[in-house]
């Protein structure tokens, strides 16, 4: 039988398990990276298993996310990631180098390696034709100690690109319309390939955006074959010797397979607040804009800025509107300077920002109480902005330019035909290629004695116990369906600094839900949480799982979860359960006590009772034999010190 493009990779990394849908299957990972938001609790935790040097073929940990340094939280937590990256043989790259995925599809990526990264988006990769994943930082430090990586067998999903794609229409409106076929969850437990005629005429940074995107609907990973536009691009790198072909068999066999006509493809936008809530913009068309935002890991290639720049040629942005520009990396700010398309930018009125993820983060650049912003960026969820109140529409950079000059929702189609051919567009022979943000770590020899800088604000890991055999504890908090990360664990200028103090963070946990929820959760001592479904989607922050662990959570109960964010929970020690019966979500209410009891067996027989006053309500259990150890030692550090 023919195999799919990430079926032949996962085939020659399988360290364990089987390839069939559902079984749970060991990785061998090549390459890691980290950022910093997530970074600084997946070097502790890899310092906590005292391996030297990371077995990894390549490591690289990433300052991206908190470069607001209104203190000195986020400049030593940069300072300690430095520190262990050099002691440990980790490249390390510094802040203003780029955007994580961006940079490493420009400088690391090859085609048929794997790859985890400590950030949900890091299937960026797969426009590559990687095995690019979202993981925990636990899972990520297990990995640099030459560990597996472990996830159920996906399945397999193809999206047929079909002709090719019209002027002003861009990558970004594929993934978007991907989204609205697919939901946020359609893409659970799944890897989606691309493959078909239209996939010729996409550039590897078009690939990345849609790839990127994936993480939208929830997928495992997603992957383009690497092929002829592959090579030109790891050429124009100066990488052509990482190039390697890549295609599925023809007789390859699919789940579930979809066709996009590109042909007929217009300028799509996901509307508030949801990447799947998709409309065309000639339904959005007039509609009021005070604020657009271009950048972010999805949409900031060198291609991406010069479209843009090309839209703003000679004009201004409206009086009404603020643009912020971020570029994805500083090979992309510095060809952009070289071409003369940043003065561009800058004469038109955008607001450029260093690289970095900025305002896709919340590190600045909230928009005004109900604003209307339009951003580039991936995710729109309530609040992530830093104004709750906003409303958030993801678009691409071609519609996002001609909405800023506009001052309105505008379709980018209406300029074809005007000129706007300033800036060559197409991918250049060579990109100009500067590694100095990228410090190499010492040699080991002298690693040996190198000293790890730690902050006052780098706290100790939240305490683990062993599964109890039975819980009784109060349902703390009840939320509905498609709960992110970003509920439980917001991100922002003022969470992000505290990503290495658990207790500290623990204060904002599910704020835009329920603001007395920490309160509650810490008095009760033990709680439970009930959701709908698709719960913790979003974000790979392990903060998700590590703080309602401090807050003495002991069980989460849903319709159903959300891959990573699972997972997290596994590796924090806490009992993620669904609902047998998903109509027995009515039955329970906040406040009232709930009980498990004869849990270990329960894990055994992938099944438990709920008692909930006199009812008894079956609940289900999706779990490995791997993540059922781990969960009986208390999570996957305590599971790792058991078993080395
Ligand atoms: C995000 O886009 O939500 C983040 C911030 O990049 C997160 C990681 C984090 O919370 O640090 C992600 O996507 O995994
Ligand atoms: Fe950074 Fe935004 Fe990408 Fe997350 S989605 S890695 S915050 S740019």
């Amino acid at each position: 039988m023919g195999k799919t493009i990430a079926e032949k990779i996962i085939e020659q990394h399988l360290v364990s398990g089987e390839m069939k849908t559902g079984e749970d299957i060991g990785l061998r990972i090549d390459q890691t990276l980290t950022q910093d938001a997530t970074g600084t609790m997946a070097y502790i935790e890899f310092e906590a298993m005292g391996i030297d040097q990371v077995k990894t073929e390549l490591s690289v940990a990433y300052i991206d996310h908190n470069t607001l340094q209104s203190g000195f939280m986020n400049a030593d937590d940069h300072r300690y990631i430095q520190s262990v990256a050099a002691k440990h043989g980790i490249l390390f790259s510094r802040p203003g180098n780029g955007i994580c995925h961006q940079v490493h599809y420009e400088r690391f990526g090859i085609p048929g390696k794997t790859l985890i990264g400590s950030d949900s988006h890091t299937p960026t990769g797969g426009g590559l034709g990687m095995l690019a994943m979202g993981a925990g930082g636990m899972d990520v430090a297990v990995a640099m100690g030459g560990g597996a990586y472990h996830i159920p067998m996906p399945r397999m999903i193809f999206v047929e690109l079909k002709g090719s794609l019209k002027p002003y229409v861009a990558g970004k409106d594929i993934i978007l319309k991907v989204l609205s076929m697919l939901s946020v969850k359609g893409g659970v437990g799944a890897i989606v390939e691309y493959g078909g005629e239209g996939v010729k005429s996409l550039s590897v940074p078009e690939r990345c955006t849609i790839t990127n995107m994936g993480a939208e609907l929830g997928a495992t990973t997603s992957i383009f074959p690497s092929d002829e536009v592959t090579r030109e691009f790891l050429k124009a790198q100066g990488r052509e010797q990482d190039y390697r072909p890549l295609y599925s068999d023809p007789d390859a066999e699919y789940a579930e397979r979809y066709t996009i006509d590109l042909d007929e493809l217009e300028p799509l936008a996901a509307c508030p607040h949801s990447p799947d809530n998709v409309k065309p913009v000639s339904e959005l068309k007039g509609m009021k804009v005070d604020q657009v935002c271009i950048g972010s890991c999805t949409n900031s290639s060198l291609a991406d800025m010069l479209k843009v720049a090309n839209i703003l040629k000679g004009k201004k942005i409206a009086d009404n509107v603020s643009l912020s520009i971020s570029p994805g990396s500083r090979q992309v700010y510095s060809m952009l300077a070289e071409r003369g398309a940043l003065t561009v930018l800058i004469d038109a009125g955008a607001r450029v920002l260093e690289c970095a993820c900025g305002p896709c983060i919340g590190m600045g650049f909230s928009p005004n109480s109900g604003g209307i912003s339009l951003r580039t960026f991936n995710r729109n969820f309530l609040g992530r902005s830093g104004t709750k109140d906003a409303q958030v529409y993801l678009v691409s950079p071609e519609t996002a330019a001609a909405s800023a000059i506009a001052g309105v929702f505008t379709d980018p189609t209406e300029l074809a035909g005007s000129e706007n051919d300033f800036f060559d567009v197409t991918m250049p022979e060579t990109f100009r290629i500067n590694d100095s943000g990228i410090i190499r770590p010492l040699p080991p020899e002298e690693a040996k004695d190198a000293v790890v800088l730690k902050g006052p604000n780098i706290k100790s890991f939240p305490e683990t116990a062993p599964l109890a055999d039975s819980i009784t504890a109060e349902l703390v908090l009840k939320v509905g369906d498609n709960i992110t990360t970003d509920h439980i664990m917001p991100a922002g200028s003022r969470v992000l600094p505290y990503r290495s103090n658990i207790p500290k963070m623990s204060e904002f946990c599910f704020e835009v839900v329920d603001e007395t929820f920490p309160e509650r959760a810490r008095k009760a001592g033990k709680g439970i949480i009930v959701g709908g479904v698709n719960y913790g989607q979003g974000s790979s922050r392990e903060h998700a799982a590590l703080v309602p662990l401090y807050l003495g959570i002991k069980a989460v109960i849903v319709k159903s979860f959300a891959r990573i964010h699972k997972a997290n929970l596994v590796n924090a020690g806490i009992l993620p359960l669904t609902f047998k019966n998903p109509e027995d979500y009515d039955l329970l209410e906040q406040g009232q006590e709930l009980s498990l009891s004869d849990i270990h067996q329960g894990l055994k027989d992938d099944e438990l009772v709920l008692r909930a006053g006199d009812r008894e309500i079956p609940l289900e259990l999706d779990l490995s034999q791997r993540q059922k150890d781990m969960l009986m030692a208390g999570g996957l550090l305590d599971y790792t010190k058991q078993n080395g």
